[in-house]
């Protein structure tokens, strides 16, 4: 797959495209070009709408136009608020997932239901939890509620900021970012945008910082532990992931969007003898679960289940008229789904009272009823079997990787090495020995979504590819995660776009080169990977040889983990340019001078060849200030 200019470099992505053209129905591509051109105001972020005698716009192409909002805020304040906004808001969808996890963890009621009592028993002890004479289930209830605690406690930090480097707590703590309760941050960024209270860009940044912060190293950290703790530490398996997952003889069921607390219920409900039974009994051959985006995500790193597609294949998976059920709950849900789904006979299934759409069924899941309410769900499913109209059209393309790296089974791969050279096992060490000996130049997390303004996936696996060439091995998340998995990246056949060094370091470990860390939440994997690297060499974070890409991003939510991996002291290349651009003020600090401050900062760049350049070079330059 080469970046040829097109939608997408997706071959099943390109074929359904076209049947979606031939049959005149409507996709995120035709509506993205029908937005042309689109508001050059938002597009700088000079809008602001923040008070009643708005909406006030600051003109930069000419003197004569305003220069400062009715209540004279500047380009610089307005286009901070509006950046500051966006990253509460997406520090607001992950925190609000990871309370989530902590409630449903928090009403667990048999021990059975927690499938990783040793990461339990961790947590309580790095809590502070006493353990002795209480059982499963009641540690379970005093960690969450402990998580719990963590989005409204009146005082103190945040817990999980203590996971960080010494230096780099010290760094927060000195520049005013150590975060506080995670509503609490939230909701200052909220107050201080007001109209009328914060005017200085840089203030108004350093609270935006505070409430990302909140997002990884608090909800979002929360989420993946906690969801760890319920349903599992995800370990390597097989996975086959693209559109061909889907199965014409089956009732297909494609569960979308993000809280595994749905998605987990329903892969158990799918396997319910008497529903497959019910299935056969329609004409079916059995039920088959296919996930998306990051709720596919969860399930496929924990239980191997098919990966059906990324953000920009929503629709796609509909149009294969092969969809019995598409089952959402929370965050990158399109909308459209809805009226796609009047062209078919899939039911699209809304599950939260936070996301309901119009012309969607709703059956609100319910943790304490979980298993009825998906065997409910599913039901619905199977029945619509025989409803399917027209042909059906499943594209043949699929792949196969290797995913379920997760800290402890990057831990466990390392192992196999150390043990072999009578080191102690469970470090980072062999890792640290591959960077410092340059057969690894450094490390480079690919995450995020899909835009328009790129070429569906392209970016992702031409950024791999080229990273992968100049021995840096990739970790990935989210709907990059995808992108790479279809494009062959996480299989053993993949050591075909490694240098020497990182092929070596691959066949050594048995590892795919761009290994699968799990959801955007999971990204909170990768800061426990960097501050355990950068303890073990006794350094900071920002000292490490590594880096962060977000080349088709789109979502708030990636906003707030750009600006929090860039507080923790991460390179962060964006290639799509955040709504900063129209103050010179704010896009200067967040790609320049932040660095001074954090040791981290943005870099601009949609090329992902250039990227790869761009990374390799700062790389390399942090090789030379380790002297490696
Ligand atoms: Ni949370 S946030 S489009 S599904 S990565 Fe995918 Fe991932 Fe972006 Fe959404
Ligand atoms: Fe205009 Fe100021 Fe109100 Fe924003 S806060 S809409 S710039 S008057």
């Amino acid at each position: 797959m080469e970046n040829c200019g097109c939608i997408t470099c997706d071959a099943a992505t390109k074929e359904l495209y076209e049947k979606a053209k031939n049959e005149g129905i409507e996709t995120v591509w035709d509506r993205a070009r029908a937005m042309q051109p689109q508001c050059g105001f938002g597009e700088m972020g000079l809008c602001c709408t923040n008070c009643g005698m708005g909406p006030c716009r600051i003109v930069k192409v000419s003197k004569d136009g305003p220069q400062a909002g009715i209540c004279g805020a500047t380009e610089d304040t307005i286009v901070a608020r509006n950046f500051a906004r966006s990253v509460a808001a997406g520090a607001a969808a992950h925190s609000d997932h990871g309370r989530d996890i902590a409630l449903a963890l928090y009403h667990v009621d048999d021990k059975a239901r927690i499938k990783d009592e040793e990461k339990l028993f961790k947590l309580a002890d790095e809590w502070g939890i006493t353990v002795e004479g209480k059982d499963t289930v009641q540690v379970a209830k005093e960690v969450a509620e402990k998580a719990l605690g963590e989005f409204g406690k009146v005082f103190g930090n945040l817990l999980f900021l203590k996971r960080a480097p010494e230096k780099r707590i010290k760094l927060w703590e000195e520049t005013g970012v150590a975060s506080e309760a995670i509503d609490k941050e939230i909701v200052r960024v909220l107050h201080s945008t007001h109209m009328g209270c914060d005017a200085d860009y840089r203030n108004i940044i350093r609270q935006a910082i505070r409430a990302a912060m909140t997002d990884g190293w608090g909800g979002s950290m929360i989420g993946t532990e906690l969801s760890d703790i319920l349903f599992g530490t995800p370990m390597p398996k097989k996975v086959e992931a693209n559109l061909g997952v889907l199965k014409k003889e089956y009732v297909n069921i494609v569960v979308h969007g993000h809280e595994p607390t749905l998605s987990e219920a329903i892969v158990v409900a799918a396997r319910d003898p008497e529903l497959v039974e019910l299935a056969k009994k329609q004409g079916a051959e059995g039920i088959n679960v296919a996930g998306m985006c990051c709720t596919g995500n969860e399930i496929a790193m924990r239980h191997g289940i098919p990966m059906a597609g990324n953000f920009f294949q929503q629709e796609l998976a509909i149009m294969t008229g092969a969809v019995e059920a598409m089952i959402v709950d929370v965050q990158c849900i399109m909308p459209s789904l809805a009226t796609i789904t009047k062209c078919y006979h899939t039911k699209l299934i809304t599950t939260s009272p936070k996301a309901k759409i119009p012309g969607a069924t709703h059956i609100e899941f319910d943790e304490q009823k979980s298993f009825e309410i998906a065997k409910r769900i599913v039901k619905e499913a199977v029945m619509n079997f025989k409803n399917r109209k027209g042909e059906v059209h499943i594209p043949d393309e699929k792949s196969e990787g290797r995913i379920g790296y997760s800290l402890e089974a990057i831990i466990k791969t390392l192992d196999r090495v150390t043990n072999t050279h009578a080191h102690p096992s469970g470090t980072v060490k062999p890792l640290v020995d591959a960077i410092k000996s340059g057969v690894l130049r450094g490390a480079v997390a690919i995450v995020g979504c899909n835009n328009h303004k790129q070429p569906h996936d392209s970016c992702h696996v031409t950024l791999a590819k080229e990273l992968l060439k100049r021995d840096i091995l990739v970790v990935t998340t989210g709907c990059g995660a995808h992108a790479c998995v279809k494009a062959g990246l996480m299989s053993d056949d993949a050591r075909k776009y490694c240098g020497k060094g990182l092929a070596t370091v691959c066949e050594l470990l048995d590892i795919p080169p761009v290994l699968h860390m799990g959801s955007c939440v999971d990204i909170s994997r990768i800061l426990v990977l960097l501050s355990e690297v950068a303890k073990y060499i006794g350094g900071d974070i920002s000292d490490l040889p590594v880096a962060a890409a977000a080349p088709e991003w789109m979502s708030e939510k990636a906003q707030a983990i750009g600006l929090y991996a860039v507080a923790s002291g991460v390179y962060v290349l964006l290639g799509v340019a955040p709504a900063v651009t129209g103050s010179e003020n704010v896009a200067t600090y967040l790609t320049k001078d932040i660095e001074s401050v954090f040791g981290g900062r943005f870099e601009i760049e949609s090329d992902p060849v250039k990227a790869a350049e761009k990374i390799a070079a700062h790389i390399e330059n942090k090789r030379k200030r380790l002297g490696i």
